[in-house]
This record gives structure tokens, sequence and C-alpha cells, in this order.
């Protein structure tokens, strides 16, 4: 960003970004769908790509000038494929919804249906929800993890829901499920009735990239869909990958089906991001997020709190802040914000309370582990989780830990932030 020229200009919006810098700096980022891109990806998308209609793809656009762009998409599906070992990679979906919603449109008829999880079991918004657009589009199946077996999937629930409602599609892959996922057990029934097996990978997309976590693609599944800005670090983006059979349909699904010009300064960046993804620093980044995620459960669950599942096999965790502290989710996240330490407000499953006033918080580890936090931060962040959350009301304490927070903070640079 020519950050002079805005400063003149355009004085209101300059402040806010400043603001929100010295947010990122000064706190701790927990919210487990977030992270700190590159600064090599800030510069791809304050770029000149911005100003160019690339619709079609690569040899085949409906607009003349495409001699970068087409370079640029080409470099960004080979790299997506080769990392990822996919036959077919389309890397136009302009976020998460959109992404899942041309899969959708390009394997189902309306009323047809897909098998996957429960909203409140950790299943996403796009995987279904009966407020979305694609619940009352397609009939949704729904089921559930099992709490008395430590959160697992019964599959042979699954298998019988499958048997009964005959899906088209069997989706697995969460937003808020800190166990990993049994892709075998998926694809052995979707296989029973002849469904097509997708998975979501969006949250752990980078730590399958990175090797960490297993790769749906390796075990058979037809098509993985991944955002691109969450453990992968990457712009907000969506990545569509899937096998040859498929490839015709989802990018004929993605363009002229669901969207127009594809934003080619975020596919640029996209493509630094696979880029990086690739390299052995990133590994070590992806192993790191990992034990993170156990070293903060552990300071949890060592401080009496409750943790959906027990704890976590990937990079987040579910607090039942009301069995922990006595306090919905939307307390624990104000208050936890007026420290500093950013989450986000989540239903736990069967949540008997609303989305805004939930039974619980949902924390995770990649933009902290981005930063270069380990062991001793994470320990530290589980006891003034626990300490803030106690204290509720006690403006002392939370002052006091809030400037504890702060002082941490500052000595971790976000990236990007010069
Ligand atoms: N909003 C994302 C998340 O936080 O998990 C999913 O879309």
């Amino acid at each position: 960003m020519d950050r002079d020229i805005l400063e003149r200009n355009d004085p209101e919006i300059f402040q806010a970004i400043v603001g929100e810098e010295r947010r990122q700096q000064a706190g701790i980022e927990l919210i487990p769908s977030e992270n700190y891109t590159y600064p090599e990806v800030l510069v791809a998308l304050g770029s000149v790509l911005t100003n160019k209609y690339s619709e079609g793809y690569p040899g085949r656009r409906y607009y003349g000038g495409q001699t970068y762009t087409d370079k640029i998409e080409t470099i960004a599906v080979d790299r997506a494929k080769r990392l990822f070992r996919a036959e077919h990679a389309n890397v136009q979906a302009l976020s998460g919804s959109p992404m899942n919603q041309a899969v959708y449109f390009a394997l189902l008829k309306p009323g047809e249906t897909v098998l996957a999880m429960d909203l409140s079991h950790g299943g996403h918004l796009t995987h279904g929800a009966p407020v979305s657009h694609m619940g009352k589009i397609f009939n949704f199946a729904r089921y559930k993890t099992d709490l008395d077996r430590g959160g697992i999937i019964d599959f042979d629930h699954v298998l019988k829901l499958a048997l009964e409602t005959r899906p088209k599609v069997v989706l697995c892959g969460y937003t808020s499920y800190p166990r990993d996922y049994d892709y075998a057990a998926f694809k052995r029934v979707a296989d029973r009735v002849g469904a097509v097996t997708m998975a979501d990978v969006s949250h752990v997309g980078g730590l399958i990239a990175a090797g960490v976590m297993k790769n749906p693609l390796d075990l058979g599944f037809d098509i993985v869909t991944t955002t691109t800005h969450k453990s992968l670090r990457g712009p907000r983006s969506g990545l569509i990958l899937c096998r040859s059979q498929y490839a015709k349909a989802i990018d004929a699904s993605v363009f002229p089906g669901l969207q127009g010009g594809p934003h080619m300064n975020t596919i640029a960046g996209v493509a630094i991001t696979l880029k990086k993804a690739a390299e052995p620093e990133f590994q070590e980044y992806a192993r790191s997020t990992l034990s993170n995620a156990q070293t903060l459960a552990k300071g949890l669950l060592a401080r009496g709190v409750t943790l959906v599942t027990g704890g976590t096999d990937n990079h987040l965790l579910v607090v039942d802040t009301v069995k922990s502290f006595g306090l919905a989710g939307n307390r624990a996240e104000a208050i936890l914000d007026q420290v500093g330490i950013t989450t986000n407000k989540q239903i736990i499953p069967d949540d008997p309370n609303p989305p805004l006033r939930p039974s619980g918080i949902r924390v995770g580890t990649p933009a902290a582990t981005c930063r270069g936090m380990r062991d001793a931060e994470m320990e530290r962040i589980a006891q003034w989780i626990v300490e803030a959350l106690r204290a509720a009301d006690d403006s002392a304490t939370l002052n006091r830990i809030g400037s504890e927070v702060r002082a941490l903070s500052l000595r971790f640079p976000v990236p990007g932030i010069g």
C-alpha cells in the first residue's frame, strides 16, 4: 500500500486501517479461522491486477489483455494440484461460501440430498443451515457426533441415515469440530449408496497441505474444498480440488454458473501462498500449530475447564463456558476482548441457547503460532483465559491481565505490519 497517498487523500479510512494494525499487533488472535497472511500476498492484493476482468479460464477468456492473468492463474492451478495431489483445481471461487455452492450446483438438482454434519456439532452454515439459501434449495440430512464417546462420529448411525435418505453427496469437514475426520469411513458409507464424497477442509487446509493431517484426496475422495485464508495463511479465497471426472462440471459451475470475473489479485496471492506452503518452514509452522493446540488444551483442562469432546486433534478447541465459568459464550467473548484476547462465541453440540448467546467459545492456534508463539506462551494464555473468565466483572484483574497480554503481544510482530 502506498500509505502516504491514502493518508493524505482519505485520512478516515487510513486511520481505521492503522487502528486495525495496532489492534492486531497489541492483542492475541485466537479465532481458529483467522491468520496473518504473508507480506508478499499483501503486495499482490494491492497490485494493478485488481483492475482486470478475466471472465473465463486461461486461454478461454471473454476479455482481451490476458497475457499475465493467464500466466498467474495457470501457476496457481498447477501449484494447487501439486500441493494437494489433486487431478484438477479451480482457483476462482471468491471465498468459502461460493466455493461450496459451486460444488452443490455442479453435482445436484434442487431438492436432492446431501448428508452433512449437524450445525451445532460443528457443521458449517453452507452445509445446509436452514437459514442459508443452500438449506432451502437442497435437502440436507444430518448426522451428529457421539458425545458419550469423546465426540467421535458413529458410522453405524451415518450409514443408517444414508440408507434412509439416499444422499447424492456425502459431506464431511467442519467449522468447529476439534477432532480429525475418518475419511475412509465416510467413503465406505458413500460407496454403499453410490454418493459422491466431498470434504470441506477449510479449517485444516494448511495442515493438510503441510502433510501433518490426512489428505482426503489420498483416501479416494472425489471433491475437496478449502478456503485459503485460515490455516493456509493466504488471502481470502476458495479452492476446489477434484478428480478429473468432475473438472468440467466444477469449472462450469463456478463460471459462468455462479460467478463473473475472478479476482486476479487474490488469485496471485493464492499462488504465492501455495508456493510458501510447499516449503519446509511451513511444515514446521503446521506442526507447531498442532502442538500449541495440545499445550493450550492441557493448560485449560488442568485448570478445570470443560472442552467439547475433551480435547483436540487439530488446531481448535471448543470451550463450554457455561459449564466451566457459568458464563454464556457472548459474555466470555466480551470479557476476553477486554483483555486483548480475541475468540468467538460458539454454539456447542445440541446447544439449548441461541447462536448470539451460545454456551461456548472457540479458540485456535494458527494465528498465534504464525507470530512465533510456542509452549510457554500457550501456557500463559491458558492461565489468562481462566483468570479473566473467573474474574468476570473485577476490572482491576482484567486491567492487569490486559497489560500483560499487551506486553507479550508486542514482543511477537505481526507479519505484514511494518
Ligand atoms: N467463518 C468461518 C469460521 O470462522 O470457521 C467459516 O466460514
